[in-house]
């Protein structure tokens, strides 16, 4: 007998689709998009399609294993739950005694968007006082950016995109990423508007559109301030707007853009002047222009000074006054849930250090008082996706680390853990999602049994904490109560019967407290394209990190339509349809070095030296390499993936991963 049970796509994607799983005796059998769910409307991505292969693998780690062989080398024999966690347990309580909690260290991200899985860490490594993780390798320099001029505002309705006339996917790979998102775009087009892209390199995104703007990675400041500078010298502005709404226009046009003319930005961004200036007077004349804002350019060093300058756009042609106009940069609900009943700051006694996730590498390489003695990695997989690879690697072979990964598979990370825990997939607990690319959230229940012996992550917290011996009874609540803790209280944003709603399964649809077109929620009220609490008051052209570098080649480690991040390896159908470590280069950098399509090559820089197959493209502009895809190591030919080649750089706001800000020099080699 088959049983339909609706549940949510558990993984880092804008859209948390609804999901029709049918079960058949406790194993999922095939998985379709919930066509009433508002945003997934029935379709899901190409990695989705066969959700159950990813969760009856026959990779799935199901019980948990202590190492036998070398870090790194795989080799590892089974043990029970209880010699695991007791081993975990007893080496903590000794790490505490002889060197204080903050020698252990958390590693997590975004394996599962659930609310309470994805938190259920904070509460345990709060009481224990570990040292704490900084969670921003993603795009925090995309909310800095927001918030230096736009305060809280709320993001504005992304489905209002269906009433523009002119829809700018600006650093998105919607075609890959945000599936939705781009169909959206395209019924905008078939209501008669415009789209643009503005990307590094021709995307399967820059394909179904009306035009592709490709510029130098990094250089959309340049682009922006240029559109600024020309709007204002033509009078395209919306001057009523600008004096209801705006706070420090007149500053920038006298400081700023005087040094921002089309010619001078042309060089920077290497467009031509008169592509700028083209782009800026349609912008500025469309009737309701429509920016979707990527995450692409913000992994830069300057990533928030370039959605500062770019979210000016909206604002000096007033667009966010009409139905359809605006920017979008992605939701932020923080104010739905009451998420500290999960997290439970009030556990922590006192402020212990705090560590960046992207530079795990200089956490565990480098001598720090205390030195990072032990990891516990769940639902991220530091090996293969945090910057500079090799430093992290070094880490993590430490001998005198005691590294716990909880996991699905044995990723590279879980190669180098000394304890393994088998994870639960998103098909085996209960959970509460959020999107970030709408307002839509939906709580989901197990739609299937654990596979083997895998446990959630807030299961094994629970198991963690009576191990440590701890009687505080918030850590015997289950999963679903947890869940109801979040729900309880109605809040502005979610009213009781929507509540009710959530608790029946229904995808619903959050409200923001304010309106996001009208109340602009800063200090003074206004758009604040002065802001004299930053200390750039103003929004400027700054450089990025790898300008100062000297290597000839930008690289973008970009992502592929059939993997997110490094999940879905596991699908060997899904891996079949990337190309493995592939560099693709414009024919005139290849000439130029000699270099033929299909040989092997190696980038190299500072951080390291990567093996690829080059691919000679004109999708890349010249001066611009790229490679799609965060490999397993165990698939590629060479030893070490992309981020071999990433550094652990931060962004100018928000202490961001810099993973976009890239150069290197490519060479001929030979594959051993
Ligand atoms: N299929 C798939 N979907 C995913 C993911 C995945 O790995 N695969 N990852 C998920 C996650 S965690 C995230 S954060 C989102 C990210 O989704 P997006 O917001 O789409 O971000 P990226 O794909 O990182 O980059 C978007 C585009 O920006 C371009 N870009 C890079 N630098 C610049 C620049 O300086 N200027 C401009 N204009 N463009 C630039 C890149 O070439 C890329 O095409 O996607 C999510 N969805
Ligand atoms: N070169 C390069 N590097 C990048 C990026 C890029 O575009 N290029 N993108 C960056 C971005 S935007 C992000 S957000 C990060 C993402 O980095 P991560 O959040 O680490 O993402 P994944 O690689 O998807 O790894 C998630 C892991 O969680 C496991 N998992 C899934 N569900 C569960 C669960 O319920 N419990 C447990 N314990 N484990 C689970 C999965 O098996 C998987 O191995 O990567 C960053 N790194
Ligand atoms: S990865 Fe994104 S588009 Fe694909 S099914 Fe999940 S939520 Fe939907
Ligand atoms: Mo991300």
């Amino acid at each position: 007998m088959t049983a339909i049970t609706r549940s949510v796509c558990p993984y880092d994607c804008p859209d948390a689709c609804g999901l029709l799983v049918s079960v058949e005796n406790g194993r999922a059998v095939s998985v379709c998009g919930d066509p009433d769910h508002p945003v997934t409307r029935g379709f899901l991505c190409p990695k989705m399609g066969h959700y159950e292969q990813t969760v009856h693998s026959p990779r799935r780690l199901t019980t948990p294993l202590r190492r036998i062989g070398n870090k790194g080398s795989g080799e590892f024999r089974p043990i029970s739950w209880d010699e695991a966690i007791s081993l975990i347990c007893a080496k903590w309580q000794s790490l505490i005694v002889n060197h204080g909690a903050e020698t252990i260290l958390p590693y997590s991200y975004a394996g599962t968007m659930g609310l309470v899985q994805r938190n259920a860490g904070h509460a345990f490594f709060n009481k224990l006082g570990a040292s704490r993780l900084e969670r921003t390798i993603c795009s925090p320099a995309k909310d800095a950016g927001w918030k230096m001029l736009m305060g809280d505002t709320p993001a504005m309705q992304p489905a209002e995109v269906e009433k523009s006339d002119l829809v700018i996917l600006w650093g998105i790979n919607a075609a890959a990423t945000s599936i939705h998102a781009m169909s959206d775009a395209q019924s905008a087009r078939k209501n008669g508007a415009r789209l643009w892209v503005i990307d590094t390199y021709r995307t399967p995104t820059c394909d179904a559109a009306d035009e592709a703007f490709l510029i130098r990675p990094g250089s959309d400041g340049a682009l922006a301030l240029a559109m600024l500078h020309i709007i204002d010298r033509e009078g395209l502005l919306d001057r009523e707007f600008i004096s209801a709404n705006v706070l420090g226009f007149e500053e920038l046009t006298a400081r700023i853009l005087p040094d921002c003319s089309p010619a001078q930005m042309a060089e920077v961004c290497g467009l031509s002047a008169d592509v700028i200036e083209r782009l800026a007077r349609e912008y500025a004349r469309a009737k309701a222009p429509f920016i979707r804002l990527g995450s692409g350019l913000t992994r830069y060093g300057n990533g928030a000074m370039t959605v500062r300058a770019i979210s000016c756009l909206p604002a000096v042609v007033g667009a966010w006054a009409k139905p359809g106009g605006g920017i979008f940069i992605g939701t932020s609900t923080g104010g739905a849930f009451p998420l500290q009943t999960v997290t439970r700051e009030d556990f922590m006694t006192t402020e212990p250090r705090l560590v960046s996730m992207n530079q795990l590498g200089a956490a565990l390489t480098e001598l720090a008082d205390p030195q990072v003695m032990s990891l516990y990695v769940y639902h991220s997989n530091p090996a293969a996706i945090a910057p500079d690879q090799n430093a992290v690697l070094r880490g993590l072979e430490r001998e005198d680390l005691f590294t716990v990964v909880h996991e699905r598979f044995l990723t590279d990370t879980a190669r180098y853990a000394d304890i393994v825990l088998p994870a639960t997939s998103s098909l085996e607990h209960s959970d509460l999602y959020r999107c970030y690319g709408s307002y839509q959230a939906q709580r989901c229940s197990a739609a299937i049994p654990p596979v083997g012996e895998a446990k959630s992550n807030w299961e094994v917290f629970s198991l963690l904490a009576a191990g440590m011996g701890w009687d505080e009874p918030f850590f015997r609540l289950t999963a679903d109560e947890l869940i109801e803790l979040l729900l309880v209280e109605s809040t502005p944003w979610r009213k009781a019967s929507l509540t009710e709603r959530l608790r029946q399964g229904d995808p619903v649809m959050l409200t923001p407290p304010t309106d996001p077109k009208q109340t602009w929620l800063t200090p003074s009220g206004k758009i604040e394209i002065l802001n004299g609490r930053e200390s750039e008051p103003l929004p400027r052209l700054l450089p990025t990190h790898a300008e100062q570098d000297g290597y000839p080649l930008r690289l973008q480690p970009g992502v592929t339509p059939f993997a997110l991040n490094s999940s879905f390896y596991e699908q060997d159908e899904l891996r079949a349809k990337q190309n493995c470590m592939e560099l693709m280069m414009n024919r005139s950098d290849a000439e130029s070095r000699g270099l033929a399509d299909g040989q092997t090559v190696e980038a190299c820089n500072d951080c390291g030296t990567v093996c690829f197959t080059l691919r000679i493209s004109e999708r890349v502009p010249a001066g611009t390499v790229v490679t799609e895809g965060i490999w397993w190591r165990e698939f590629i030919p060479g030893d070490r993936g992309v981020n071999a080649l990433t550094s652990q750089r931060l962004t100018d706001g928000g202490r961001g991963s810099t993973l976009y800000d890239v150069t290197v020099e490519v060479r001929g080699a030979q594959r051993d």
